[in-house]
């Protein structure tokens, strides 16, 4: 009989989420930056352990929403949690650890707080979850053996464990015991698949991560990339059209850059990339326009699967 089944992998933003799911499904359906916040929707990814089929629902990192945007964000990581069968809380242990040490950075003290509010909605969900410390390659183990007791004496964990999504340190064990947690049923995807997502969402998802690493402060908070055409051409290659959306004028020139070279850099990047993930060529077309409220477009929250009204 084999078993089937959904896991959220809930947590602050970047706590590491993104990389977990990524390592456990064995290629990369969900991008990953060192910026907090960078994925926007659920992504589902398909791990599988023995007879044991784990789809691995990547969620956006649970913070205090101020956008419409925010919002609909972290409901949506909570309404992934409350569908799950198993719910993975990964925590990035390294700022736990310098926060209870006092020489934490701001980063590391809102990440706390979010944490905090975390264990609270799974407790008020009355729902058990198993605890991740992540990202131990950067963590000392007097602090964690400390870190891991504080946090389990909280009382909404059935186990933990220690892990670096990064080096893959701890994984296999975590992943062998989702494993073991989920039900017994037939597989919700074919053997051979590992992602769902639709292709030209996964393109444009793959340009917003090579944004993210090239422009700072709030412009990646201001931007939103949306494909608006994908070809396959005769010659076997694909050609793709997007547009990123800004907020301001002055944003726009940041993106482009002098001489255009900003958004150069972007698109070379982003069709290297991919490039590999469709194992194609392609033709890669950005465009950047200012619009004010694409944060508040309807459409926008539909195309990536999120509530607009809540
Ligand atoms: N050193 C170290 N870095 C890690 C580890 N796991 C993730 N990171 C880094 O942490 C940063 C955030 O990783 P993500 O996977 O994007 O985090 P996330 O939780 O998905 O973040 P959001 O989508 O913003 O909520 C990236 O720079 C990762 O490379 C780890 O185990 N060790
Ligand atoms: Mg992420």
């Amino acid at each position: 009989m084999s078993r089937a089944g959904f896991v959220a992998v809930l947590g602050a933003p970047n706590a590491g989420k993104s990389t977990l799911v990524n390592r456990m499904v064995g290629t990369k359906v969900s991008i990953v930056t060192q910026k907090v916040q960078t994925t926007r929707f659920p992504v589902r990814g398909v791990a599988i352990e023995g007879d044991a089929q784990m789809v691995m629902v990547d969620t956006p990192g649970i913070f205090t929403p101020r956008r419409r945007l925010d919002r609909a964000m972290v409901r949506a990581a909570w309404g992934q949690a409350r569908d799950a069968d198993a719910i993975v809380h990964l925590v990035d242990a390294a700022a736990q650890i310098a926060v209870a040490a006092g020489d934490a950075r701001a980063a590391d003290r809102k990440a706390a707080l979010d944490v905090a509010s975390i264990i609270d909605g799974l407790k008020a969900a009355s729902r058990t979850a198993i605890l991740a410390l992540n990202k131990i390659d950067l963590a000392r183990r007097d602090g964690l053996l400390a870190l891991t007791q504080s946090l389990f004496d909280l009382g909404a964990y059935a186990e933990v464990f220690m892990i670096s999504a990064a080096d893959g340190a701890g994984v296999a064990d975590l992943t062998r015991r989702l494993g073991a947690l989920m039900p017994q049923g037939p597989w919700f995807y074919p053997a051979d698949q590992s992602a769902d997502i639709p292709a030209r969402l996964l393109a444009a998802e793959i340009t917003r991560e090579k944004l993210y690493l090239r422009v700072h402060e709030e412009l990646p908070y201001a931007a939103g990339v949306e494909t608006t055409a994908f070809e396959g051409r005769a010659d076997g290659s694909a050609r793709i059209e997007q547009t990123i959306f800004v907020e301001r004028d002055g944003q726009r020139g940041i993106l482009l850059g002098k001489g255009g070279e900003t958004l150069k850099w972007i698109g070379k990047a982003s069709r290297e990339e991919l490039t590999g993930l469709l194992d194609r060529p392609v033709h890669l077309f950005l465009h950047v326009k200012v619009k004010a409220n694409w944060a508040e477009d309807r459409g926008h929250f539909r195309d990536i699967g999120l509530d607009f009204d809540v």
